[in-house]
């Protein structure tokens, strides 16, 4: 690991030897530091965590994964950690505990603040079912029957409030904006997209 006040710093070999088949970043414990956590096969899913007697892995569950992502959804300060558990469904875990948010086992997961209200929310491509987004921590709403090959969070238009780009085979690619309208931005779907600003604003 890299730092930028101390440069590399060598973090503790993970557990159980074998390379993580998921990884996710975010802070959890709100340090302002982010932590790592890493589904480590059939060791379960684990946490490279910043303590004070160093860095340390900490053990967070047995399940395997199939998807991780790590956003503060309920605004405490600590990301919570949102695991696709595969055929067990999605869960998220928050204070100390695992809720489970989705009996289904969506093929992409994403965060963003879809209505700007400060909140974060969370995108589900549930495959069959479509596109489903979970807005601020608490209402289901479907914003699509079909679903996608890439969903990717980023503000296009720049008003604060994050837009879902979905990139959907012969349907193109489109935009849900500001969730509130859809917007077709190419004929053709998108292969691979990255967010950022193009005028270093
Ligand atoms: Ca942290
Ligand atoms: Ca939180
Ligand atoms: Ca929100
Ligand atoms: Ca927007």
């Amino acid at each position: 690991m890299r730092k930028h006040n101390t440069g590399w710093e060598v973090i503790p070999a993970p557990p159980g030897g074998v390379p993580p088949t998921n990884l996710a970043l975010g802070d959890l414990d709100g340090d302002q530091q982010a932590d790592l956590v890493a589904d480590l096969g059939p060791a379960g899913l684990w946490a490279l965590l910043h303590q004070l007697n160093g860095t340390v892995w900490v053990k967070l569950h047995s399940a395997p994964t199939q998807g991780l992502l790590i956003a503060d959804i309920d605004g405490d300060g600590l990301g919570n950690l949102v695991a696709n558990r595969g055929a067990d469904g999605v869960w998220i875990s928050r204070d100390q505990r695992w809720e489970r948010l989705h009996p289904g086992s969506p093929k992409h997961m994403a965060a963003g603040d879809f209505d700007g209200n400060g909140r974060l929310d969370l995108a589900f491509d549930l495959g069959g079912d479509g596109i489903w987004l979970w807005m601020n921590d608490r209402v289901w709403s479907r914003v699509d029957t079909m679903s996608a090959d890439l969903l990717l969070t980023v503000d296009l238009d720049g008003n604060g409030a994050d837009d879902l780009l979905l990139s959907q085979g012969a349907a193109g690619t489109n935009v849900w904006m500001n969730n509130q309208t859809w917007r077709h931005l190419h004929d053709r779907p998108v292969r691979h997209a990255v967010a950022g600003h193009r005028d270093e604003q």
